[in-house]
């Protein structure tokens, strides 16, 4: 059974993100970035192209694409696009990664996917303190959808396992690849299934929140979890007599934005309209947090880490300076201590001397006293 249809604005805009739950916090926009991943043939590129055309139909400024090389072995492509809607910027960027799963051995074949994830948080991290930062090289992903093979089953254990690994780094949206080799009945079975197994495993995927009570959008988006989505290059003439991107076959049309076809619309408007932001945001307070936490305290532990091992010797090297100053400290009080104690003494026997001089005077002064009255006795007489 499809999916109830949603009531959304028939162009892709922009226009009301600053009325989602949170406002923006750049004046300068946003940067949102949207890594596509999974096996290879599942479509992921043809998606990336028909995500970009239908954004791009209300949009003028030139889309721009390179390749990067992340290690030796892999190489991703990024798509740049500005999204601009009344005055509101935003730099969409999308990564395609080659796809793995081609190979006899795939254990860690998602590794370098995976590394460039974290790399993006520690490179951010180390720029975070510098206020000057470039941010051209933030390509931290915000959304990562994850293609899976519409195979009518269940999720393979490659999929588990790179899924587990993604749910604790990223947003992760799982994707069913091809939704227009499946019937309704067998999609809506497949996804159950998929949604068990995602539970079973304790794979966290990201919830979009209702953005109010009767937020009827986001419950129904949600509900679509995982979205089934058709890509193309081409046009066709849907039933409707409209035209659009879609796959045609004798027996008819598979529209990419029609609803009860697949869901693509529920996940474009996720992504460019209703919870844009909650990803940004989670990205940066869950994900990000949660590889500095990670992060430093690994760091705090590790003798192989470079830093961490340079830092023990620079503690080291201070704790030894500072037993010198204490040593050297102690010593100096000592000596002192010593030179007031000589110097009390030679008061003290000063101050004894003098009394003694005063006594002597004293005894001076009464005996010349006595004297003087004898004398004035004698006369008297
Ligand atoms: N039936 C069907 N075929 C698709 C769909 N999307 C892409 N393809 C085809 O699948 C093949 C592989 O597509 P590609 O985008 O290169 O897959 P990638 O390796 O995941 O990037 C191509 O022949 C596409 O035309 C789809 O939604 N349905
Ligand atoms: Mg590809």
């Amino acid at each position: 059974m499809p999916a109830p249809a949603v009531a959304a604005p028939s162009h892709i805009g922009i226009a009301n993100l600053p009325n989602q739950r949170h406002k923006i916090v750049s004046r300068k926009g946003a940067r949102f970035t949207i890594m596509v991943l999974g096996e290879s043939g599942l479509g992921k590129t043809t998606f990336i192209n028909t995500l970009f055309t239908t954004i791009l139909k209300d949009y003028k400024k030139p889309e721009h694409r390179f390749a990067k090389q992340i290690n030796n072995t892999v190489e991703i492509e990024i798509t740049r696009a500005e999204i601009e809607e009344k005055g509101f910027n935003v730099q969409l960027t999308v990564i395609d990664t080659p796809g793995f799963g081609d190979y006899v051995n795939n254990r860690d074949c998602w590794a370098p996917i995976v590394n460039f994830i974290d790399d993006q948080h520690h490179g951010y991290m180390k720029h975070e303190s510098r206020p000057e930062r470039k941010n051209s090289d933030d390509l931290r992903v915000h959304a990562c959808l994850y293609f899976i093979q519409p195979t009518g089953h269940t999720l393979k254990p490659l999929d588990i396992e790179v899924m587990k690994q993604l749910s604790t780094r990223v947003n992760l949206i799982p994707v069913i690849a091809k939704a227009d080799t499946l019937t309704p009945s067998d999609m809506q079975a497949f996804k159950d299934r998929i949604r068990d197994c995602i539970s079973h495993h304790g794979i966290q995927i990201f919830q979009a929140t209702p953005h109010d009570d009767d937020d009827a959008a986001t419950k129904a988006i949600m509900a679509a979890s995982p979205f089934s989505v058709i890509g193309s290059e081409t046009e066709v003439t849907y039933a409707d007599g409209s035209v659009g991107p879609g796959r045609q076959y004798l027996w008819g049309a598979a529209e990419v934005e029609n609803e009860s076809h697949c869901d693509f619309k529920k996940l474009r408007n996720l992504l460019i309209r209703t919870h844009m932001h909650d990803l940004i945001s989670s990205t940066e307070e869950t994900h990000f947090e949660n590889f500095r936490s990670t992060k430093l305290t690994a760091e705090g532990r590790s003798d192989d880490d470079p830093s961490a091992r340079a830092r023990k010797v620079m503690d080291t090297k201070m704790k030894e300076e500072e037993d010198a100053l204490r040593k050297r400290f102690t010593e100096q009080v000592r000596l002192e201590e010593a030179r007031f104690r000589q110097w009390e003494q030679r008061l003290i026997a000063e101050r004894d001397r003098l009394n003694q001089d005063l006594e002597q005077q004293h005894r001076a002064v009464k005996q010349l006293e006595d004297e003087y009255e004898e004398v004035l006795a004698l006369r008297k007489k």
